[in-house]
Parts: C-alpha cells; sequence; structure tokens
C-alpha cells in the first residue's frame, strides 16, 4: 500500500467527491457557487441573511456589522437571543423525543439524552447555577471529564448568561488555578474524578489544590459524582451536583442577552507568556458553528455526529457542545482512552453508534494506523458517510490511510482549517463539491476572506509561494478579543499590518488551484498533537524547578504527535556527562506535567553549558529546532556570541 500512496502523490491526484455523495450533500456545486457570489458582492448581507434564517432571535438586529472601534468588531449588535434556547428549545415541537447525546463511558457504560431531557437538566442545573448567586456576566470554570454533564454545564451558563471557561481535564492544578483567577471566576464546577486509560483522572484533588493559593473571587464548587471514589469536600465550599440541583425546577427561562455578549473564554496558548482567555460572542460563535455544520459537515437530520475532541479544546466548543445541537443533530460523546481496551475502540464505537460523520485530529489517524488495518477491518464501518480532520496538517500518508481503510474511498475527508481565535471552520472543502489533495485544507468557505500575503502585506499572486495567513474582513465567529488584555489582542491579532489584516500566525502557500496548504506557524508556538502550547509556557515552568538556570524549547518533528517536544536546559550545577541525565530528566518531566499538564512533558531534554545566543542576549530557537531535527547548521551562525556550544549541543562534544 505504501507504493501505491507514493505513486498517487506523484501524480498530485484529486479525489472528487463521488456521485453517490455529491447527489446528496445538501450544498451543490450551483449553490455554493451562489453562496460565494453572495458574499464576495455584499459581505455584510451575506451574514445578514444566514443569522436571520440560522438564528432565532428574541429581538432581531437592525444593525449588521459595527466596525466603528476596529479590530473590535460587533455583529448583529442590536439583536438579542440566548445560545442555549437556539441549541435545545427551538428543536422541543418537532424533536422533543429526537436523541441529543449518546454517551458511552470508557468502561462500556451508555445513555441516550433526548432533547426533551437535555432541556430539563440544562434548565434544573442553570436554577442551581442561579441558586449559588451565579448571574449574567460572571465567570463559571468548568473542569470535567468528557460527560453529558460537561455540555450540560456549558449550556446551562449559556442559558443564564454567565460566562464559561472550561479547562481542558489534563491540565493541572497550577494551570487550573491560573485560569481561575485570570477570569476572577465566582464558581468552579467539577467532577471527583474521571475515567482514562484504566485510571482516575483525580481532577477533585487537583481543583482543591488549585484553590489552595487562588484569590479570593472562587466562592462555589459544584462536584459532579462520576467516579464515586473518595473525595474530599469542603464544608461551606462544596456541594455536590445532585444537592446543588435537589427539588429545582426544570423549567428555566432563558437569559436574553445581547449578541455581542460573550458566551465563552477560552485559553489558548500564544508566543509569549502566559495563554491568552480568548473571548467568543453569542450570536456571532453560533452562526459560525451552524453554517460550518451545514456547509462542511453536510448536517443532516438523521446523523451521528462523532467529534472526537475534548470539551476542553475550542473544536469540543465548536463541533461537540454547539454546532451539531444547534442544527438540532446527534452527537456522539466518548469518555475514555482510545487505546481501551485496544486500538479498535474508536471503531467499536462507530460501529455500535452508527457513527456517519466522525471528525478527529491528523495525531490520532497517525497513531491508529500504525496498529494496522486488521484492526479496523475487524468492524462495520459502513455508517460512516463523510470524514473530517482538524488541528494540524495531515501528512498525506495518513490521509490515504483514513481515505482507504476508514472511508473506504467512499468518503469525502474535510481537513478542516481553523484556530481557537476564529470561532468556526473557515478553510475546508465542501464535501458535496470540492475535489481534495491530500494534505490541503483546500478553499476558504463563503464569506471567509482569506488570503495569503508577504511581509508588506501584499497578496500573494505566485503559485506556491509561501508568506502569512490573513483574513481580510471580519467574520461573525471572530475572537471578540483576549479577557483583560487589550495590548495583546492588538499585538498578537492585528499589530502586524496595522489593524488591516487578522493575522492568524500560520504560514501557508496556494497552489495552481488556488488551495491553502498550511505551512506551519510563524511564531514559537508548538502544535503537540494538535494542541498549541508556547515554547515560553514549557520554558517557564522549567526554569521555576529549583536546578534549572535556563531552558529553550522547540519542537521536533514526530512520527505520531507531529511534534514533540525537546528541552534544552542549563543546569546549576555542572553539566551531566554526555549532556544527560535519566534521573533528572523524569523529574523535570513530571514537574512539567505538574505545572501545566502531560501534554506539555517534553518528550527528551539534552543538558548545556549555554545556550546559543544572539548578542543581545536572545535565544536563537531557529538554530535549535535545526539541530533537533537533526539537519547540518546551514544559518548564519556569526551572530552567536558563543559559537562553540554549538558542538556541545550538536552532541559531538
Ligand atoms: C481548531 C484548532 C490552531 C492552529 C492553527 C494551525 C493548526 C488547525 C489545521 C491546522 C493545518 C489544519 N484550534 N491547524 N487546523 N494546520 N491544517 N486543518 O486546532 O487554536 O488549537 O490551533 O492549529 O497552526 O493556527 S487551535
Amino acid at each position: 500500500m505504501v507504493q501505491n500512496i507514493d505513486s498517487i502523490l506523484q501524480e498530485n491526484r484529486l479525489f472528487p467527491p463521488t456521485a453517490d455523495f455529491a447527489n446528496s450533500a445538501s450544498i451543490n456545486a450551483a449553490k455554493l457557487q451562489a453562496l460565494y457570489q453572495q458574499a464576495e458582492e455584499h459581505h455584510e448581507g451575506f451574514w445578514a441573511e444566514l443569522a436571520r434564517s440560522e438564528l432565532a432571535w428574541k429581538k432581531p438586529f437592525n444593525k449588521t456589522l459595527n466596525s466603528d472601534h476596529a479590530p473590535h468588531y460587533r455583529w448583529f449588535e442590536d439583536g438579542k437571543l440566548n445560545v442555549s434556547y437556539n441549541c435545545i428549545d427551538r428543536h422541543l415541537p418537532d424533536k422533543a423525543d429526537k436523541t441529543a447525546i449518546i454517551f458511552e463511558g470508557e468502561q462500556g457504560d451508555t445513555r441516550h439524552i433526548s432533547y426533551a431531557e437535555l432541556h430539563q437538566e440544562t434548565c434544573r442545573f442553570a436554577n442551581a447555577l442561579k441558586a449559588q448567586g451565579i448571574a449574567s456576566g460572571d465567570r463559571v470554570v468548568i473542569y470535567m471529564p468528557m460527560v453529558p454533564e460537561a455540555i450540560i454545564a456549558m449550556q446551562a451558563c449559556a442559558r443564564i448568561g454567565a460566562i464559561h471557561s472550561v479547562v481542558f481535564g489534563g491540565f493541572s492544578a497550577e494551570a487550573l488555578k491560573d485560569r481561575i483567577d485570570d477570569a476572577s471566576a465566582k464558581l468552579l464546577i467539577t467532577a471527583d474524578g474521571g475515567h482514562r486509560g484504566g485510571k482516575i483522572v483525580e481532577l477533585k484533588a487537583a481543583a482543591d489544590k488549585a484553590l489552595e493559593s487562588c484569590g479570593d473571587s472562587l466562592q462555589t464548587v459544584i462536584v459532579l459524582k462520576r467516579t464515586a471514589h473518595d473525595v474530599t469536600m469542603k464544608a461551606g465550599r462544596d456541594i455536590w451536583w445532585t444537592d446543588a440541583t435537589q427539588g429545582l425546577s426544570d423549567e428555566c427561562e432563558p437569559v436574553w442577552v445581547d449578541a455581542e455578549h460573550p458566551l465563552f473564554l477560552l485559553y489558548t496558548s500564544g508566543s509569549t507568556g502566559k495563554p491568552k482567555g480568548i473571548v467568543h460572542s453569542s450570536a456571532g460563535y453560533l452562526l459560525g458553528t451552524i453554517v460550518t455544520m451545514k456547509w462542511v459537515f453536510d448536517h443532516r437530520a438523521d446523523d451521528i455526529f462523532w467529534c472526537t475532541a475534548d470539551v476542553g479544546w475550542i473544536t469540543g466548543h465548536s463541533y461537540v457542545a454547539y454546532g451539531p445541537l444547534a442544527v438540532g443533530g446527534t452527537i456522539m460523546v466518548y469518555e475514555g482512552a482510545p487505546t481501551v481496551p485496544d486500538t479498535g475502540r474508536f471503531w467499536q464505537l462507530c460501529e455500535t453508534h452508527k457513527v456517519t460523520v466522525f471528525y478527529t485530529a491528523p495525531t490520532a489517524i497517525r497513531a491508529l494506523m500504525k496498529s494496522g488495518d486488521e484492526v479496523p477491518n475487524r468492524y462495520d464501518l459502513s455508517s460512516i458517510r463523510l470524514l473530517g480532520t482538524v488541528g494540524e496538517p495531515i501528512n498525506p500518508e495518513a490521509w490515504m490511510w483514513y481515505h482507504m481503510v476508514i472511508g473506504k474511498t467512499r468518503c469525502p475527508i474535510v481537513d478542516t482549517w481553523w484556530q481557537t481565535e476564529t470561532g468556526a471552520n473557515m478553510i475546508a472543502p465542501v464535501p458535496g463539491v470540492v475535489a481534495t489533495k491530500p494534505g490541503s485544507c483546500t478553499r476558504a468557505l463563503p464569506g471567509m476572506a482569506l488570503d495569503v500575503v508577504d511581509e508588506e502585506g501584499n497578496p500573494i499572486t505566485t503559485p506556491n509561494k509561501g508568506g502569512l495567513l490573513v483574513v481580510r474582513k471580519p467574520w461573525p465567529s471572530m475572537l471578540r478579543g483576549v479577557w483583560g488584555d487589550e495590548a495583546r489582542y492588538i499585538e498578537a491579532y492585528w499589530g502586524m499590518f496595522n489593524n488591516r489584516y487578522y493575522v492568524a500566525g500560520d504560514s501557508a502557500r496556494r497552489d495552481e488551484d488556488g488551495y491553502f496548504w498550511i505551512m506551519g506557524r510563524i511564531d514559537d508556538v508548538l502544535n503537540v498533537s494538535g494542541h498549541r502550547l508556547g515554547t515560553m509556557e514549557v520554558e517557564s515552568a522549567l526554569v521555576a524547578h529549583p536546578a534549572v538556570v535556563e531552558a529553550a524549547v522547540v519542537g521536533r518533528p514526530d512520527e505520531i504527535k507531529g511534534e514533540a517536544i525537546l528541552a534544552y536546559v542549563v543546569l546549576k550545577g555542572a553539566r551531566p556527562e554526555g549532556g544527560k541525565d535519566a534521573t533528572l530528566t523524569q523529574e523535570l518531566r513530571s514537574w512539567v506535567g505538574e505545572q501545566i499538564g502531560a501534554i506539555a512533558k517534553p518528550s527528551d531534554i539534552r543538558y548545556a553549558d549555554n545556550l546559543p545566543k544572539t548578542r543581545s542576549g536572545k535565544i536563537m530557537r531557529r538554530l535549535l529546532r535545526t539541530i533537533a531535527s537533526g539537519e547540518e547548521i546551514t544559518q548564519d551562525t556569526s551572530t552567536l556570541e558563543n559559537e562553540t556550544i554549538l558542538l556541545q549541543l550538536q552532541g559531538k562534544e
């Protein structure tokens, strides 16, 4: 098969949708053409029409876009609505008994939750939040396992206008503490624990640790009983989910908020310092998730939609908790590792629950590919009609495997480029129309004005010439700011071209057909298993260790993870023999795990007497990246202050 893939690649083959798929797809070529034309001719009017047809408004809007304070854009600002009403209530008249959520736990426990039940549970929990003093605009942190209650908690916040900030359950107590403090959150929703890889994830214990050193904004902790193992409950602060909801009504009038009311914050890594709290709006954000559910995921009433992302990431917000529910779909939710009891787990879940649309990350595909074709071949995957990927560029070999072994050449693959900041897919094929190429996310969607520009901001028209990926026009699901840090919003996204373009931080090229190929990040952001991590975050964690003086972290290409983290460390004491020290490396790895979370642990650590620096003292990470990938150094090293360090770093000394 491998030779097969190679030759296909050399041919640069296009994969047009099958006639079957194209014929039943909701968007055909003519419709797509019309959408592009409308968007091109009248950007605002295009989005206004969609906002009117796709969202249920309490008070309709008259003003589509306010650019008076650009780059702070306001969409549909005089309209009022409620996101939870849009995701749940509006489906009740004809879909009350339709399954909204199919859940399976790692141990095989399953639940089906109908829209009527989701409505009751969301309302009851919203009433519980109100009973604990939470009101519109208050921040609520959610630190939960991947269970339906995580979605219910998000929807309940949306129902009363509270702003949620979901913290991935794999993050450490430290990371949780930072996020609670940054948002001055009043309430934390967590669980006693979660299940993963046959072990209990100690969420409550981590929450307790975080709260020891948190500021005093946080008053209340609501704890879901999931694992039922022993945890400590602090009197006056902690309350079980069942007690918090006891006797409360399963009706809760939604709080009608302004279109621009913040729906949530989600922290994401940038090039410097601490993670940024990306702020998303209510109406614009939801609209982005809805249109992409229709255009990219070709949403159909009988779909079983499974996006494998955790709700702790943007993908789990837009394509688990909000988008699929807003279109009245049925989602699949799995709590657990993809390897339990074996690497066939995802395929078993697809077979058992008749998943029709499957959306995951290239890193997961590569990991599953490694276990061979026999594993997926044991399962009936015939229910699947559409496949998706997100998080990083997919290598053509993994694409071909996905296409052949999982999709049996029948299913289109939607490679979706987007970011925490963009809220929804921006570049992705419309699967019934656009022919795909392995490794390319194809074309920008209608109304999304993506471009590749040079360092002066001029559009690059030469095919295959790399440049900066930018967005030329505002779009409804764009971020609204960085929580509490106006300067960073401008500097990170708009400063480079004087507020003219949104700068995504990726480099990209467009080929002869105008297809986008994402080349990588332009800043010091790592992409480990599809998750963003700042080099600075990991470096700060390392230097916080008493043995470490200085650290530099780079990504090294990794077959499964995309990028693995390699750390160069200068110790207070002498450099260990040969630049390696297995015991200390283990200790530093656990240390970073505690400070940030397991995904941030360096795969490897090299000890050096010094780091390569410019005369002005800047660490030359680019050089370290070259060394880490084992390539020959071709860069100019004459500006290095200490050129001799290179031999040591290369392990030649
Ligand atoms: C959704 C998500 C965003 C960064 C982004 C890119 C990379 C995401 C793709 C991709 C190539 C893709 N949000 N990225 N999707 N690169 N092809 N289809 O991942 O905020 O966590 O990360 O991820 O570098 O800027 S994120």
